[in-house]
Protein backbone atom coordinates (compact mmCIF):
# COMPACT_ATOMS: atom_id res chain seq x y z
CA UNK A 1 0.00 0.00 0.00
CA UNK A 2 1.12 3.29 -0.73
CA UNK A 3 2.90 5.23 2.67
CA UNK A 4 2.06 8.73 1.97
CA UNK A 5 -0.31 10.39 -0.12
CA UNK A 6 -0.30 14.40 -0.84
CA UNK A 7 -4.22 15.95 -1.02
CA UNK A 8 -3.88 18.13 -4.19
CA UNK A 9 -7.68 19.51 -3.25
CA UNK A 10 -9.58 21.26 -0.49
CA UNK A 11 -12.89 21.19 1.08
CA UNK A 12 -15.12 18.18 1.83
CA UNK A 13 -12.93 16.31 -0.77
CA UNK A 14 -9.72 16.55 0.77
CA UNK A 15 -11.78 15.75 4.12
CA UNK A 16 -12.99 12.21 2.08
CA UNK A 17 -9.64 11.47 1.06
CA UNK A 18 -7.98 11.63 4.25
CA UNK A 19 -10.39 9.81 5.74
CA UNK A 20 -9.82 7.01 3.61
CA UNK A 21 -5.98 7.24 3.68
CA UNK A 22 -6.82 6.95 7.15
CA UNK A 23 -9.00 3.50 7.23
CA UNK A 24 -5.85 2.17 4.67
CA UNK A 25 -2.98 3.25 7.51
CA UNK A 26 -1.44 5.86 4.85
CA UNK A 27 0.11 9.00 6.14
CA UNK A 28 -1.40 12.15 5.00
CA UNK A 29 0.17 15.46 3.47
CA UNK A 30 -2.51 18.49 3.07
CA UNK A 31 -1.31 20.60 0.63
CA UNK A 32 -3.42 23.95 1.02
CA UNK A 33 -3.41 27.68 0.02
CA UNK A 34 -2.66 30.33 2.72
CA UNK A 35 -6.53 31.07 2.90
CA UNK A 36 -7.09 27.73 3.88
CA UNK A 37 -5.19 27.16 7.01
CA UNK A 38 -8.04 26.64 9.17
CA UNK A 39 -9.64 23.29 7.10
CA UNK A 40 -11.06 20.78 8.73
CA UNK A 41 -8.34 17.95 6.99
CA UNK A 42 -5.85 20.54 7.42
CA UNK A 43 -5.96 19.94 11.34
CA UNK A 44 -6.16 16.32 10.96
CA UNK A 45 -3.40 15.59 8.43
CA UNK A 46 -0.37 14.29 9.36
CA UNK A 47 2.04 16.88 7.91
CA UNK A 48 0.71 19.99 6.02
CA UNK A 49 2.42 22.08 3.29
CA UNK A 50 1.33 25.57 2.08
CA UNK A 51 1.40 25.57 -1.76
CA UNK A 52 0.57 29.45 -2.02
CA UNK A 53 -2.04 32.25 -1.86
CA UNK A 54 -5.73 32.12 -2.19
CA UNK A 55 -6.39 32.52 -5.95
CA UNK A 56 -6.35 28.34 -6.91
CA UNK A 57 -4.20 29.80 -10.21
CA UNK A 58 -0.77 30.09 -8.04
CA UNK A 59 -2.29 27.32 -5.73
CA UNK A 60 -4.28 24.25 -6.09
CA UNK A 61 -3.73 25.03 -9.96
CA UNK A 62 0.18 25.28 -9.45
CA UNK A 63 1.99 22.26 -10.70
CA UNK A 64 5.44 22.83 -10.28
CA UNK A 65 4.22 23.84 -6.42
CA UNK A 66 2.23 20.78 -5.92
CA UNK A 67 4.60 18.97 -7.25
CA UNK A 68 7.31 20.44 -5.39
CA UNK A 69 5.00 20.02 -2.12
CA UNK A 70 5.01 15.86 -3.16
CA UNK A 71 9.44 16.26 -2.98
CA UNK A 72 9.93 18.19 -0.08
CA UNK A 73 6.76 16.20 2.40
CA UNK A 74 8.42 12.88 0.26
CA UNK A 75 5.12 12.15 -0.48
CA UNK A 76 4.58 8.64 -2.40
CA UNK A 77 1.61 9.44 -4.11
CA UNK A 78 -0.61 12.12 -5.42
CA UNK A 79 -4.33 12.27 -5.17
CA UNK A 80 -6.07 15.47 -6.98
CA UNK A 81 -9.78 15.00 -5.87
CA UNK A 82 -12.38 16.58 -8.02
CA UNK A 83 -11.58 20.16 -10.31
CA UNK A 84 -8.69 21.74 -10.23
CA UNK A 85 -6.00 19.52 -11.41
CA UNK A 86 -8.08 16.34 -11.30
CA UNK A 87 -8.38 16.42 -15.09
CA UNK A 88 -4.49 17.73 -16.24
CA UNK A 89 -2.89 15.10 -18.22
CA UNK A 90 -0.08 17.55 -18.15
CA UNK A 91 -0.30 17.36 -14.36
CA UNK A 92 -0.38 13.23 -14.28
CA UNK A 93 2.48 13.28 -16.44
CA UNK A 94 4.76 15.73 -14.29
CA UNK A 95 3.84 13.74 -10.88
CA UNK A 96 4.12 10.80 -12.55
CA UNK A 97 8.00 11.94 -14.30
CA UNK A 98 8.68 13.25 -10.75
CA UNK A 99 8.65 9.50 -9.36
CA UNK A 100 5.28 10.22 -7.58
CA UNK A 101 2.02 8.04 -8.23
CA UNK A 102 -0.58 9.73 -9.57
CA UNK A 103 -3.87 8.43 -7.72
CA UNK A 104 -5.74 8.19 -11.20
CA UNK A 105 -6.04 7.05 -14.94
CA UNK A 106 -2.38 7.52 -16.95
CA UNK A 107 -1.74 11.05 -18.60
CA UNK A 108 -2.70 9.29 -22.37
CA UNK A 109 -6.07 8.40 -20.97
CA UNK A 110 -6.84 11.53 -19.35
CA UNK A 111 -5.29 13.27 -22.16
CA UNK A 112 -7.90 11.22 -24.57
CA UNK A 113 -10.78 12.27 -22.65
CA UNK A 114 -10.15 15.72 -22.61
CA UNK A 115 -10.08 16.08 -26.49
CA UNK A 116 -13.67 15.06 -26.11
CA UNK A 117 -13.23 14.30 -30.31
CA UNK A 118 -10.69 11.41 -29.40
CA UNK A 119 -13.00 10.42 -26.34
CA UNK A 120 -16.04 9.80 -28.71
CA UNK A 121 -14.02 7.61 -31.25
CA UNK A 122 -12.34 5.94 -28.78
CA UNK A 123 -15.74 4.83 -27.37
CA UNK A 124 -17.49 4.47 -30.45
CA UNK A 125 -14.79 1.85 -31.19
CA UNK A 126 -15.64 0.29 -27.71
CA UNK A 127 -18.69 -0.58 -28.57
CA UNK A 128 -20.61 2.18 -26.77
CA UNK A 129 -23.38 4.05 -28.40
CA UNK A 130 -22.88 7.90 -28.95
CA UNK A 131 -25.05 10.53 -30.53
CA UNK A 132 -24.98 10.58 -34.28
CA UNK A 133 -23.00 12.92 -35.18
CA UNK A 134 -19.77 14.52 -37.28
CA UNK A 135 -17.74 11.87 -36.24
CA UNK A 136 -14.60 13.64 -36.23
CA UNK A 137 -13.87 17.64 -36.31
CA UNK A 138 -15.47 19.86 -38.33
CA UNK A 139 -13.65 21.24 -41.36
CA UNK A 140 -13.56 24.60 -43.40
CA UNK A 141 -16.08 23.70 -46.07
CA UNK A 142 -19.20 25.16 -45.60
CA UNK A 143 -20.91 22.89 -48.22
CA UNK A 144 -20.15 19.56 -46.55
CA UNK A 145 -21.07 21.02 -42.86
CA UNK A 146 -24.76 22.33 -43.83
CA UNK A 147 -24.90 18.73 -45.73
CA UNK A 148 -23.86 16.97 -42.78
CA UNK A 149 -26.26 18.76 -40.23
CA UNK A 150 -29.37 18.02 -43.08
CA UNK A 151 -28.00 14.20 -43.07
CA UNK A 152 -28.08 14.53 -39.01
CA UNK A 153 -31.64 16.48 -39.04
CA UNK A 154 -32.27 19.60 -36.99
CA UNK A 155 -31.76 21.04 -34.00
CA UNK A 156 -28.04 20.25 -34.16
CA UNK A 157 -25.21 21.22 -31.58
CA UNK A 158 -21.84 22.42 -32.36
CA UNK A 159 -19.45 21.34 -29.10
CA UNK A 160 -15.29 22.73 -28.68
CA UNK A 161 -13.47 19.30 -28.51
CA UNK A 162 -11.29 20.78 -25.74
CA UNK A 163 -14.58 21.90 -23.92
CA UNK A 164 -17.05 19.71 -21.47
CA UNK A 165 -19.43 20.54 -18.56
CA UNK A 166 -21.26 22.62 -20.86
CA UNK A 167 -18.80 25.01 -22.22
CA UNK A 168 -18.22 26.02 -25.51
CA UNK A 169 -21.16 24.81 -27.02
CA UNK A 170 -24.24 26.06 -29.31
CA UNK A 171 -27.51 24.69 -30.44
CA UNK A 172 -28.34 25.09 -34.26
CA UNK A 173 -32.14 24.65 -35.13
CA UNK A 174 -31.86 25.86 -38.68
CA UNK A 175 -30.34 25.41 -41.77
CA UNK A 176 -29.87 29.57 -41.58
CA UNK A 177 -28.00 29.91 -38.32
CA UNK A 178 -25.54 26.65 -39.02
CA UNK A 179 -22.49 28.39 -40.70
CA UNK A 180 -22.34 31.35 -37.96
CA UNK A 181 -23.08 28.96 -34.90
CA UNK A 182 -19.56 26.98 -35.96
CA UNK A 183 -17.87 30.39 -36.23
CA UNK A 184 -18.76 31.52 -32.98
CA UNK A 185 -17.89 28.35 -31.40
CA UNK A 186 -14.81 28.15 -33.24
CA UNK A 187 -13.46 31.39 -32.03
CA UNK A 188 -14.72 31.15 -28.50
CA UNK A 189 -13.08 27.42 -28.61
CA UNK A 190 -10.04 29.32 -29.40
CA UNK A 191 -9.83 32.31 -27.11
CA UNK A 192 -11.42 29.94 -24.20
CA UNK A 193 -9.17 26.79 -24.57
CA UNK A 194 -6.20 27.59 -27.12
CA UNK A 195 -8.72 24.75 -29.81
CA UNK A 196 -10.66 25.82 -32.12
CA UNK A 197 -11.44 22.25 -33.03
CA UNK A 198 -15.33 22.05 -32.90
CA UNK A 199 -17.36 19.15 -33.46
CA UNK A 200 -21.52 18.39 -34.41
CA UNK A 201 -24.13 16.15 -32.65
CA UNK A 202 -27.63 15.56 -33.10
CA UNK A 203 -29.15 17.79 -29.97
CA UNK A 204 -31.34 15.62 -27.69
CA UNK A 205 -34.13 18.52 -26.55
CA UNK A 206 -35.44 16.33 -23.68
CA UNK A 207 -32.59 13.75 -22.25
CA UNK A 208 -31.90 12.85 -18.82
CA UNK A 209 -28.12 12.57 -17.38
CA UNK A 210 -27.28 9.54 -16.47
CA UNK A 211 -23.61 8.21 -15.84
CA UNK A 212 -22.04 4.86 -15.52
CA UNK A 213 -19.42 4.80 -12.53
CA UNK A 214 -16.64 2.20 -13.05
CA UNK A 215 -13.17 1.04 -11.36
CA UNK A 216 -10.97 -0.59 -13.51
CA UNK A 217 -7.33 -1.90 -11.80
CA UNK A 218 -3.92 -2.34 -13.77
CA UNK A 219 -4.78 -6.07 -14.25
CA UNK A 220 -6.89 -5.79 -17.16
CA UNK A 221 -10.23 -6.27 -14.54
CA UNK A 222 -13.09 -3.40 -14.91
CA UNK A 223 -16.35 -3.57 -13.11
CA UNK A 224 -19.25 -1.14 -13.26
CA UNK A 225 -21.08 0.07 -10.22
CA UNK A 226 -24.41 1.32 -11.93
CA UNK A 227 -25.71 4.88 -12.74
CA UNK A 228 -26.47 7.83 -11.30
CA UNK A 229 -28.97 10.37 -12.38
CA UNK A 230 -28.13 14.03 -12.30
CA UNK A 231 -30.35 15.67 -14.19
CA UNK A 232 -31.25 17.96 -11.48
CA UNK A 233 -28.91 20.89 -12.76
CA UNK A 234 -29.10 24.81 -12.79
CA UNK A 235 -26.37 26.01 -15.73
CA UNK A 236 -24.11 22.72 -15.82
CA UNK A 237 -24.24 22.32 -12.08
CA UNK A 238 -25.56 19.51 -10.14
CA UNK A 239 -27.90 20.14 -7.66
CA UNK A 240 -29.39 16.73 -6.81
CA UNK A 241 -28.06 13.32 -7.58
CA UNK A 242 -29.57 9.66 -6.98
CA UNK A 243 -29.10 5.94 -7.82
CA UNK A 244 -30.10 3.92 -9.05
CA UNK A 245 -31.83 6.06 -11.75
CA UNK A 246 -35.64 6.20 -11.72
CA UNK A 247 -35.81 6.12 -14.98
CA UNK A 248 -33.84 2.49 -16.09
CA UNK A 249 -34.73 -1.21 -15.60
CA UNK A 250 -32.11 -3.13 -13.83
CA UNK A 251 -31.67 -4.90 -17.42
CA UNK A 252 -31.00 -1.85 -19.14
CA UNK A 253 -28.17 -0.73 -16.09
CA UNK A 254 -26.78 -4.37 -16.84
CA UNK A 255 -26.80 -3.94 -20.38
CA UNK A 256 -25.06 -0.37 -20.21
CA UNK A 257 -22.81 -0.98 -16.91
CA UNK A 258 -21.68 -4.20 -18.56
CA UNK A 259 -21.20 -2.45 -21.77
CA UNK A 260 -18.99 0.48 -20.09
CA UNK A 261 -16.84 -2.57 -17.75
CA UNK A 262 -16.02 -3.65 -21.26
CA UNK A 263 -14.81 -0.84 -22.70
CA UNK A 264 -12.54 -0.05 -19.65
CA UNK A 265 -11.06 -3.32 -20.43
CA UNK A 266 -10.14 -2.73 -24.13
CA UNK A 267 -8.86 0.95 -23.60
CA UNK A 268 -6.29 -0.50 -20.22
CA UNK A 269 -8.35 2.20 -18.20
CA UNK A 270 -7.17 2.35 -14.59
CA UNK A 271 -8.93 3.91 -11.42
CA UNK A 272 -12.24 5.38 -11.04
CA UNK A 273 -13.94 6.65 -13.75
CA UNK A 274 -17.23 7.78 -15.20
CA UNK A 275 -18.82 7.31 -18.46
CA UNK A 276 -21.75 10.21 -19.43
CA UNK A 277 -24.66 9.54 -21.13
CA UNK A 278 -27.32 11.33 -22.29
CA UNK A 279 -30.59 8.83 -21.99
CA UNK A 280 -33.88 9.71 -24.11
CA UNK A 281 -36.62 7.67 -25.16
CA UNK A 282 -35.08 4.62 -23.95
CA UNK A 283 -31.82 4.86 -25.50
CA UNK A 284 -28.35 5.65 -23.98
CA UNK A 285 -25.80 8.12 -25.52
CA UNK A 286 -22.22 8.63 -24.81
CA UNK A 287 -21.02 12.23 -24.57
CA UNK A 288 -18.20 11.96 -22.57
CA UNK A 289 -16.22 10.06 -20.24
CA UNK A 290 -14.54 11.73 -16.39
CA UNK A 291 -11.58 10.07 -15.40
CA UNK A 292 -11.92 11.31 -11.96
CA UNK A 293 -13.61 11.02 -8.67
CA UNK A 294 -17.22 13.18 -8.50
CA UNK A 295 -18.64 15.17 -6.31
CA UNK A 296 -21.64 12.79 -6.70
CA UNK A 297 -19.87 9.80 -5.69
CA UNK A 298 -21.07 8.85 -2.46
CA UNK A 299 -24.92 7.89 -3.72
CA UNK A 300 -23.17 5.02 -5.28
CA UNK A 301 -21.48 4.17 -1.77
CA UNK A 302 -24.41 3.98 -0.25
CA UNK A 303 -25.89 1.15 -2.65
CA UNK A 304 -23.46 -0.86 -3.72
CA UNK A 305 -21.16 -0.16 -0.13
CA UNK A 306 -18.03 0.09 -1.85
CA UNK A 307 -15.66 2.85 -0.77
CA UNK A 308 -14.77 4.32 -3.96
CA UNK A 309 -11.84 6.47 -2.77
CA UNK A 310 -10.30 3.42 -0.85
CA UNK A 311 -10.42 1.44 -3.88
CA UNK A 312 -9.06 4.34 -6.41
CA UNK A 313 -5.99 4.44 -3.11
CA UNK A 314 -5.89 0.42 -3.94
CA UNK A 315 -5.64 0.95 -7.51
CA UNK A 316 -2.94 3.00 -7.31
CA UNK A 317 -1.14 0.79 -5.05
CA UNK A 318 -0.77 -1.41 -7.61
CA UNK A 319 -3.77 -4.09 -6.04
CA UNK A 320 -6.72 -5.48 -8.01
CA UNK A 321 -10.39 -5.13 -7.46
CA UNK A 322 -11.55 -5.53 -4.04
CA UNK A 323 -14.66 -6.49 -6.18
CA UNK A 324 -15.56 -9.05 -8.89
CA UNK A 325 -18.84 -7.84 -11.08
CA UNK A 326 -20.87 -10.66 -9.07
CA UNK A 327 -20.10 -8.47 -6.11
CA UNK A 328 -21.72 -5.69 -6.68
CA UNK A 329 -25.45 -5.52 -5.76
CA UNK A 330 -27.30 -2.31 -6.30
CA UNK A 331 -29.23 -2.30 -2.95
CA UNK A 332 -31.94 0.37 -2.12
CA UNK A 333 -32.05 3.91 -3.03
CA UNK A 334 -29.69 6.94 -2.51
CA UNK A 335 -30.30 10.69 -3.06
CA UNK A 336 -27.79 13.85 -2.67
CA UNK A 337 -28.40 17.25 -2.20
CA UNK A 338 -25.04 19.62 -2.95
CA UNK A 339 -24.82 22.24 -0.11
CA UNK A 340 -23.75 25.39 -1.51
CA UNK A 341 -23.06 28.76 0.45
CA UNK A 342 -25.33 30.84 -1.53
CA UNK A 343 -28.51 32.62 -1.60
CA UNK A 344 -31.20 30.04 -2.38
CA UNK A 345 -32.99 32.52 -5.00
CA UNK A 346 -30.37 34.69 -7.01
CA UNK A 347 -27.45 32.02 -6.51
CA UNK A 348 -25.15 34.62 -5.47
CA UNK A 349 -22.17 33.07 -3.51
CA UNK A 350 -22.76 33.59 0.30
CA UNK A 351 -19.33 33.49 2.00
CA UNK A 352 -18.62 34.29 5.35
CA UNK A 353 -18.04 32.63 9.19
CA UNK A 354 -20.48 29.96 9.74
CA UNK A 355 -22.01 30.84 13.11
CA UNK A 356 -24.08 27.86 14.56
CA UNK A 357 -23.61 24.19 12.41
CA UNK A 358 -25.97 21.33 13.65
CA UNK A 359 -25.99 18.41 11.30
CA UNK A 360 -28.46 15.61 10.47
CA UNK A 361 -28.21 11.87 11.83
CA UNK A 362 -30.61 9.13 12.14
CA UNK A 363 -30.85 6.18 9.97
CA UNK A 364 -29.41 6.45 6.46
CA UNK A 365 -28.13 9.68 6.74
CA UNK A 366 -24.74 10.79 5.55
CA UNK A 367 -23.50 14.05 6.00
CA UNK A 368 -19.70 14.83 3.83
CA UNK A 369 -18.76 18.27 4.77
CA UNK A 370 -15.82 20.11 6.02
CA UNK A 371 -18.01 23.10 7.83
CA UNK A 372 -17.73 23.75 11.80
CA UNK A 373 -18.83 26.44 14.16
CA UNK A 374 -16.73 29.14 13.48
CA UNK A 375 -15.07 28.19 10.07
CA UNK A 376 -15.42 30.72 7.52
CA UNK A 377 -15.94 30.31 4.26
CA UNK A 378 -13.65 32.05 1.75
CA UNK A 379 -14.73 33.61 -1.56
CA UNK A 380 -12.46 32.48 -3.46
CA UNK A 381 -13.38 28.79 -4.46
CA UNK A 382 -16.31 27.03 -5.07
CA UNK A 383 -19.75 27.99 -3.11
CA UNK A 384 -20.20 23.86 -2.15
CA UNK A 385 -20.03 23.39 1.79
CA UNK A 386 -20.96 20.20 1.76
CA UNK A 387 -23.29 17.26 0.92
CA UNK A 388 -26.25 15.43 2.20
CA UNK A 389 -26.49 12.00 0.83
CA UNK A 390 -29.87 9.59 2.17
CA UNK A 391 -29.88 6.17 1.64
CA UNK A 392 -33.28 3.95 2.44
CA UNK A 393 -34.80 0.18 0.95
CA UNK A 394 -36.70 2.09 -1.66
CA UNK A 395 -36.33 6.28 -3.51
CA UNK A 396 -39.66 6.99 -1.46
CA UNK A 397 -37.72 6.29 2.00
CA UNK A 398 -34.82 8.22 0.76
CA UNK A 399 -36.92 11.08 -0.23
CA UNK A 400 -38.45 10.94 3.06
CA UNK A 401 -34.87 10.48 5.03
CA UNK A 402 -33.44 13.84 3.05
CA UNK A 403 -36.57 15.56 3.85
CA UNK A 404 -36.06 14.90 7.51
CA UNK A 405 -32.30 15.82 7.39
CA UNK A 406 -33.44 19.01 5.83
CA UNK A 407 -35.23 19.91 7.98
CA UNK A 408 -32.66 19.11 10.78
CA UNK A 409 -29.65 20.63 9.14
CA UNK A 410 -28.70 23.99 10.84
CA UNK A 411 -26.30 26.60 9.07
CA UNK A 412 -26.05 29.77 10.87
CA UNK A 413 -24.25 33.31 9.62
CA UNK A 414 -24.36 32.40 5.95
CA UNK A 415 -27.09 32.05 3.07
CA UNK A 416 -27.01 28.37 2.41
CA UNK A 417 -29.66 26.74 -0.80
CA UNK A 418 -30.92 24.38 1.88
CA UNK A 419 -34.61 26.30 1.17
CA UNK A 420 -34.35 24.96 -2.45
CA UNK A 421 -34.03 21.41 -1.81
CA UNK A 422 -36.58 21.76 0.87
CA UNK A 423 -38.64 22.77 -2.66
CA UNK A 424 -37.82 20.72 -5.06
CA UNK A 425 -37.49 17.48 -2.47
CA UNK A 426 -41.80 18.48 -2.44
CA UNK A 427 -41.91 19.22 -6.26
CA UNK A 428 -44.37 16.63 -7.09
CA UNK A 429 -42.51 15.95 -10.36
CA UNK A 430 -39.63 14.68 -9.10
CA UNK A 431 -41.41 12.99 -6.71
CA UNK A 432 -42.51 10.61 -8.86
CA UNK A 433 -38.84 10.41 -11.26
CA UNK A 434 -39.96 12.47 -14.23
CA UNK A 435 -37.18 15.11 -14.93
CA UNK A 436 -35.03 15.74 -17.57
CA UNK A 437 -32.03 18.23 -17.41
CA UNK A 438 -34.02 21.33 -18.36
CA UNK A 439 -36.73 20.72 -15.43
CA UNK A 440 -34.75 22.77 -12.79
CA UNK A 441 -34.53 25.93 -14.99
CA UNK A 442 -37.63 25.74 -16.40
CA UNK A 443 -39.08 25.56 -12.52
CA UNK A 444 -36.86 28.42 -11.37
CA UNK A 445 -38.37 30.55 -14.83
CA UNK A 446 -41.51 29.65 -13.98
CA UNK A 447 -41.85 30.80 -9.80
C1 LIG B 1 -25.81 17.63 -25.37
C2 LIG B 1 -27.16 17.97 -25.13
C3 LIG B 1 -28.08 17.59 -26.07
N1 LIG B 1 -27.69 16.93 -27.17
N2 LIG B 1 -25.47 16.98 -26.48
C4 LIG B 1 -23.98 19.90 -21.60
C5 LIG B 1 -22.81 19.55 -20.78
C6 LIG B 1 -21.98 18.67 -21.61
N3 LIG B 1 -21.48 17.63 -20.77
C7 LIG B 1 -22.86 18.17 -22.68
N4 LIG B 1 -24.09 18.89 -22.57
C8 LIG B 1 -25.14 18.62 -23.36
N5 LIG B 1 -24.85 17.94 -24.49
C9 LIG B 1 -26.39 16.65 -27.36
N6 LIG B 1 -26.03 16.00 -28.47
C10 LIG B 1 -27.48 18.65 -23.95
C11 LIG B 1 -26.47 18.99 -23.06
C12 LIG B 1 -26.87 19.65 -21.86
C13 LIG B 1 -26.76 19.03 -20.62
C14 LIG B 1 -26.22 17.77 -20.48
C15 LIG B 1 -26.11 17.17 -19.24
C16 LIG B 1 -26.56 17.84 -18.11
C17 LIG B 1 -27.08 19.08 -18.22
C18 LIG B 1 -27.21 19.70 -19.47
C19 LIG B 1 -27.75 20.96 -19.57
C20 LIG B 1 -27.86 21.57 -20.80
C21 LIG B 1 -27.41 20.92 -21.94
Amino acid sequence: MLEKVLIANRGEIALRILRACRELGIRTVAAHSTADRDLKHVRLADETVCIGPPNSADSYLNIPAIVSAAEVTASEGVHPGYGFLSENADFAERVEHSGFTFIGPKADTIRTMGDKVAAINTMKAAGIPCVPGSGGPLGDDDDHNLQLAQDIGYPVIIKAAAGGGGRGMRVVHKEADLLGAISVTRNEARSAFGNSMVYMEKYLQHPRHIEIQVLADNYGNAIHLGERDCSMQRRHQKVIEESPAPAITAAQRQQIGERCALACREIGYRGAGTFEFLYEDGAFYFIEMNTRIQVEHPVTEMVTGVDLVCEQLRIASGNRLSYAQEDIVVRGHAIECRINAEDPERFVPSPGQITQYHTPGGPGVRVDSHIYTGYKVPPYYDSMIGKIITHGDTRESALARMRTALAEVVIGGIKTNVPLHQDLLLDTNFQSGGTNIHYLEKRLADR
